[in-house]
């Protein structure tokens, strides 16, 4: 990492090889999980080098708070997310914060993620979530496990696809997920795998991998071109976000979104409108499975706040407090989206300590920052949602839960998804008990994004009327 003029005072893992770097005791399906080890043993601030590349992880609550100051930091967009360029281009996740397409999408697309707008999409979210209980009714009659990052996966691409963009990509009726599922997949493991391969070796290595990779991207666009096409020959939608990209000007500059950047901003809506919700309400599943007492509670309340009605309305799921809690402590404790990287504006000194040039940049490890000690306690690997309670979360510093990112550049979709995933626990909570498969350990998948690998539950039905 060049811009760390004292690199040599920043910890790394003793055993480091000539040529190959710290990769004694890693995995390449698991940068993530290798990186928390290597965490605990560090510190809060780290490096490792893989393959001549250099990365400075940070995890600290005070660093991680330095980081997150605006007027000498910026989202740094480097190797991890350059490598989802070829899918993403200029689009709103992966754009570099000087390109002008940057500041004019994120004008013309907030007003697609304000209250109104999301009130907007709430009834189209829960006949979505009424396909997900259609589906598990009839495993459930049929005496089945569910498979849950399955159908979560089903679940969250159903919806943006649906609010969003007005499509239907028939998930439920599918054994096997759409071909756009598989493609991003693809697409995601590809540019994870770009992280770990000696770049010199990348062409001899990847030549398969990059062939199949180009066929993936050809469907991604291939997929969201149909889709552009039909909306154009309809003539319009009723206001969603591809209207939105399609004929909203900018409110100052009367400028407009380009196909091309259309096309990108698709792909990127789609992919990370679903990929993390999916991973979020898979792990929250997975909680609720193990703490019976903590999903009594929750479901104690769904039944006090929602009561009988077969559809609650969208000003009732804010109201679901214990189920944004448990939401919550999913995503400290397996933040799905698990890093974001940052980078000095300006030559300057982090946390006081750590001299940083212009343009240097760290990886902020997020779910290592939502286990430190000093902020969460000595049992923070423990899943208790009430460190979510309103008078807890006001005694804690600020910065130290960051699972959407942080300033100018964090998730615009944190709303969508926080109605979504409270909304379908609310309904999953108040139809059904989860049963824990007493054989399974949680084994955690990264494909950039964090998912709990095989994750089954088995069902029992409540109150036959909900
Ligand atoms: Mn989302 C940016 C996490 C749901 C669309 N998202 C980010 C970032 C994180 C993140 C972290 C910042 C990345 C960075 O700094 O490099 N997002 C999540 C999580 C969930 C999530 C954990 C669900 C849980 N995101 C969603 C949903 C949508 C969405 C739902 C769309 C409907 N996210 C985005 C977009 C960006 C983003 C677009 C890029 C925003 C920008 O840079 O302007």
């Amino acid at each position: 990492a060049h811009g760390w003029p004292e690199l040599h005072r920043i910890p790394h893992p003793p055993h480091r090889l000539p040529l190959l770097g710290d990769v004694l005791g890693t995995d390449r399906h698991t940068p993530v999980q290798d990186s928390l080890r290597h965490a605990r043993r560090l510190g809060p601030i780290f490096r490792r080098k893989v393959f001549g590349k250099e990365f400075v992880f940070l995890w600290g609550a005070r660093l991680a708070a330095d980081i997150a100051d605006e007027s000498r930091f910026a989202k740094h967009v480097g190797l991890g997310i350059a490598n989802l360029r070829p899918i993403a281009g200029d689009g709103l996740f992966t754009a570099y914060n000087h390109e002008p397409n940057w500041q004019l999408a994120h004008d013309v697309l907030a007003p697609g993620f304000s209250r109104e707008a999301m009130a907007g999409y709430h009834t189209a979210m829960l006949a979505v979530a009424g396909q997900l209980t259609d589906h598990w009714d009839r495993r459930l009659a049929a005496g089945h496990t569910v498979d849950v990052p399955g159908d979560m996966t089903r679940l969250t691409l159903e919806t943006i696809a649906r609010t969003g963009f007005g499509h239907d990509f028939g998930s439920f009726e599918r054994d096997r997920p759409h071909p756009f599922v598989a493609a991003m997949v693809g697409a995601l493991s590809y540019a994870q795998r770009l992280n770990t391969v000696p770049s010199p070796l990348a062409p001899l290595l990847l030549r398969g991998p990059s062939q199949r990779n180009a066929a993936d991207l050809a469907h991604l666009n291939r997929t969201v071109d149909d889709l552009v096409r039909a909306r154009r020959a309809s003539g319009g939608g009723d206001g969603d976000l591809l209207d939105r990209m399609l004929a909203t000007a900018h409110p100052e500059t009367g400028e407009r979104l380009s196909p091309q950047n259309v096309r990108r901003q698709v792909i990127t809506f789609l992919v990370a409108g679903h990929e993390t919700t999916s991973g979020a309400l898979s792990f929250a599943l997975h909680y609720l499975s193990r703490h019976p007492e903590v999903a009594a509670r929750a479901r104690a309340e769904v039944d006090r706040v929602w009561g009988g009605s077969p559809a609650p309305g969208y000003a009732e799921v804010a109201r679901l407090r214990q189920v944004r809690r448990v939401l919550d402590e999913s995503l400290r404790l397996w933040p799905t989206a698990p890093a974001f990287a940052r980078e000095a504006r300006q030559d300057t000194v982090l946390a006081g300590e750590h001299p940083m040039r212009r343009g240097g940049w760290a990886l902020v490890l997020t779910p290592m920052l939502h286990r430190d000690p000093e902020v969460w306690g000595a049992d923070a690997e423990r899943f208790d949602p009430d460190r979510f309670d309103a008078k807890a979360v006001r005694a804690r510093a600020p910065h130290t839960f960051k699972p959407f990112g942080t300033g100018a550049r964090a998730c615009i979709g944190r709303q969508f998804a926080l109605h979504e995933a409270t909304l379908v626990l609310g309904l999953l909570l108040r139809r059904y008990e989860f049963g824990a498969d007493p054989g399974y350990r949680l084994r955690v998948t990264e494909r950039l994004t964090l998912m709990p690998q095989g994750l089954r539950l088995r069902l029992t039905r409540r109150t036959p009327n909900s």
